[in-house]
């Protein structure tokens, strides 16, 4: 008989759905359920919580079809009190049972998922949880705040200006001219957005309002960075029983010479584009992996990041802290794991049981 009972909160109002169903599937397929109960909590793409099903198959991908949070007429309501751990189930037929639940395990990406906001949601629950907490998703997701807050932790990150969408709407000139001396080619990124919405690459001045008024439609805070030369190397970051932080042997993406990462290969992996380990050297992998402890101390984080690296022809340049990382079995994290000795499966164990004792 099963001792805990998870809650798998997943779907919801994202571009990143359908990643997020195959990775609860992925989830409920390896979760041993001699010891745990899975709760399958799914958020409809117009942000309705239902409860589905806990079968792994119906979360696959079927015939090259990616699978949605169907609608079933259920409700799933979180308790606003922390007394209780129990979960209001609404049925169709006006039935209305409750489920006891232990640790809550939420796999959502971008607004409402790893911005913070659901980690507050359960916070107010008084539910446990995996993963990063209110303070490290919401940071981490702001691209300003993160680099702040690495940089001042000692670490290196790109150089990079932020723009908030009234300075550019008041002197888009001056503006323009700050922004010009990072030289070209730059990057022009919303500062908070998911995936890769909003992001323009702008080789000229010419190309510049274009690029700032695009990222302007999804955030109304924008940061511009200068191109970084370099490989892209990354570090699984997974905190210990003792909450000093673990690191995975280091990996690499490798872009094929006409190759695409694309959104494709990011989440759902399965590609010869990730590498693990990295071919580095000794003194390259122990240092990304101090950068990856670091930067993980440094957002204040549980459970686990994905640190990201640039590295240049002179070092370790940080990128981003992920802590909602891709994470089905052909995803960088669980193939960084996978090459230091730690399976998929004993990874979900190690962050349900990480979650269930955090003190945050
Ligand atoms: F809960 C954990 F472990 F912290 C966790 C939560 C979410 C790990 C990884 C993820 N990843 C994602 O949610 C996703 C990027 C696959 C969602 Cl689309």
């Amino acid at each position: 008989v099963p001792t805990t009972t998870v809650a798998v909160l997943f779907g919801g109002r994202s571009s990143e759905h359908e990643i997020s169903c195959v990775t609860a599937g992925g989830i409920m397929d390896v979760v041993d359920r001699t010891e745990y109960e899975i709760v399958p909590i799914g958020i409809t793409k117009d942000g309705a919580f239902t409860l589905q099903s806990d079968d792994p198959s119906q979360w696959a991908i079927r015939d090259g079809a990616l699978p949605t949070v169907p609608d079933n007429g259920t409700r799933v309501a979180f308790p606003t009190s922390p007394a209780t751990n129990e979960l209001v189930v609404s049925h169709p037929d006006g039935s209305v049972t409750t489920v006891a639940v232990d640790v809550v395990f939420p796999i959502l990406h971008g607004p409402f998922g790893e911005d913070g906001t659901i980690q507050g949601l359960l916070e107010i629950a008084g539910l446990p949880y995996a993963g990063d907490g209110v303070l490290a998703s919401a940071l981490a997701m702001d691209k300003h705040v993160a680099k702040a807050v690495l940089e001042h932790a000692g670490l290196r990150v790109a150089p990079w200006t932020t723009v908030l969408r009234r300075e550019w709407a008041a002197d888009p000139v001056d503006v323009a001219e700050a922004i010009a001396a990072h030289g070209w080619p730059l990057f022009v990124k919303p500062a908070r957005a998911g995936s890769s919405m909003g992001v323009s690459r702008v080789d000229g001045p010419e190309g510049l309002g274009a690029a700032m008024d695009l990222a302007f439609e999804h955030d109304s805070k924008v940061i511009v960075e200068p191109r970084v030369v370099g490989r892209e190397v990354e570090v699984a970051v997974l905190e210990g029983r003792d909450g000093v932080p673990r690191t995975s042997l280091p990996g690499e993406i490798v872009v094929a010479e006409d190759g695409f990462y694309d959104f494709a290969s990011k989440y759902l992996g399965g590609d010869e584009s990730l590498l693990c380990p990295a071919p580095l050297t000794e003194a390259q992998t122990d240092e990304i992996r101090s950068i990856g402890a670091r930067a993980f101390e440094a957002i204040g984080g549980s459970g686990l990041a994905r640190v990201d690296c640039f590295l240049t022809d002179d070092g370790f340049v940080v990128n981003e802290v992920n802590t909602m990382p891709g994470f089905t079995p052909l995803s960088m994290y669980p193939r960084c794991w996978a090459a230091s000795g730690v399976s998929y499966g004993e990874l979900v164990t190690e962050l349900i049981e990480l979650g269930r004792a955090a003190v945050r």
